[in-house]
């Protein structure tokens, strides 16, 4: 038996997972970019049995440093948010891959490959599922080079500036709102999500030239290459020359598309802010926003509140979780 002073204690979050060893960064500012390997304490506790690892990538933990540079890990902070994988298909145990995320970059492209508002919808649905403020960039508007396709550009980034969602037009070729972007992300833990071919890598290259990941390549973005983990991991890259303060990519090479939330159709409208405003007003509590009378959602779309093409997609998504 022995007790362990406070001070002995440190911070660090935990970017890399192998096995029963956790890869932390020290945190600033001791930390100075400082990482170690660390195991978790022989008795920690679970929380609940629904998940299967107890510390991910992305947990904050207090770790004791052992004489041969190795840290203990005692404690795990409460996660802001979280996002899992099923450990089988019929499995009630979930797999946590990322926790404390700050925000989810949706990249989308009008054009070559186009990126379809269901797609963005359902990105969109999973972040507030999970918790995660999400930002779409649309990659590629150095192609749009005529006022026709600049208009319908305007169009899908006035609706989803309109339901509240952070919106960037942006050129990973030539720059084009790549400072935005920086601002964005800075300081912060950002996921990177979209169709392959969009340009998430080139778009990551061009913000942190020393990635120097492949452009053009099928598979989806992965800043592995050194390690060969199927595992999320976090990288933390610098978006400024002199080395300032750290922004966090996670890398998830193990998931193709970040997505899979069961939710109820009871639950989806919550899903969509501009649904969430006005649903209380509904007549019906359980109500689906499809043809129920007195349903304050199809007010909104008819008076323009609430746009058509966001409630479309709604119905989608809502008929897929009927009929599976
Ligand atoms: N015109 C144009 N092409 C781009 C832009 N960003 C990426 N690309 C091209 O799109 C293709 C796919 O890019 P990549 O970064 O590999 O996409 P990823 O699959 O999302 O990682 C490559 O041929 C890139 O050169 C851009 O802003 N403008
Ligand atoms: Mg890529
Ligand atoms: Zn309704």
């Amino acid at each position: 038996m022995y007790f362990c002073s406070p001070k002995d204690m440190q911070e660090g979050l935990v970017i890399r997972t192998t096995g029963s060893w956790y890869r932390v960064l020290l945190s600033a500012p001791d930390g100075d970019g400082k990482q170690l390997d660390c195991r978790l304490r022989g008795n920690y506790r679970l929380r609940g049995n629904k998940q299967t690892n107890p510390v991910a990538v992305g947990d904050h933990v207090q770790f004791e440093l052992q004489d041969d540079g190795t840290g203990v890990i005692h404690d795990v902070q409460d996660r802001r948010n979280y996002i899992v994988r099923r450990a089988t298909k019929l499995s009630k145990q979930t797999h946590v891959i990322a926790a404390n995320i700050d925000l989810l970059c949706i990249v989308a492209t009008l054009g070559l490959p186009r990126t379809s508002t269901g797609f963005i919808d359902r990105l969109l649905v999973t972040a507030e599922a999970y918790h995660i403020p999400a930002a779409i960039l649309f990659n590629k508007c150095d192609l749009l080079v005529d006022d026709e396709l600049r208009g319908m550009q305007q169009e899908l980034s006035d609706m989803y500036r309109s339901v509240g969602y952070p919106v960037l037009e942006i050129s990973a070729l030539n720059g084009q709102g790549l400072d935005e972007v920086r601002s964005l992300i800075a300081g912060r833990t950002v996921l990177f999500s979209g169709h392959s071919g969009v340009g998430k890598s080139a778009l990551l290259n061009a913000l942190c030239p020393g990635l120097g990941l492949k452009v053009g390549q099928l598979s989806e973005w992965s800043l592995k290459g050194k390690h060969t983990t199927t595992f999320a991991e976090i990288f933390p890259i610098s978006l400024t020359p002199d080395g300032g303060e750290a922004t966090y990519l996670i890398d998830t090479p193990g998931i193709k598309e970040f997505g899979m939330v069961d939710f109820n159709a009871q639950e989806l409208s919550h899903f969509f802010p501009e649904m969430r405003a006005v649903l209380h007003d509904c007549h019906f509590a359980n109500c689906t926003h499809r043809h129920e009378p007195g349903c304050a959602v199809k007010q909104a779309i008819d008076d323009g509140r609430i746009p058509a093409e966001r409630y479309r997609n709604y119905l989608n998504i809502l008929d897929n979780i009927d009929t599976p």
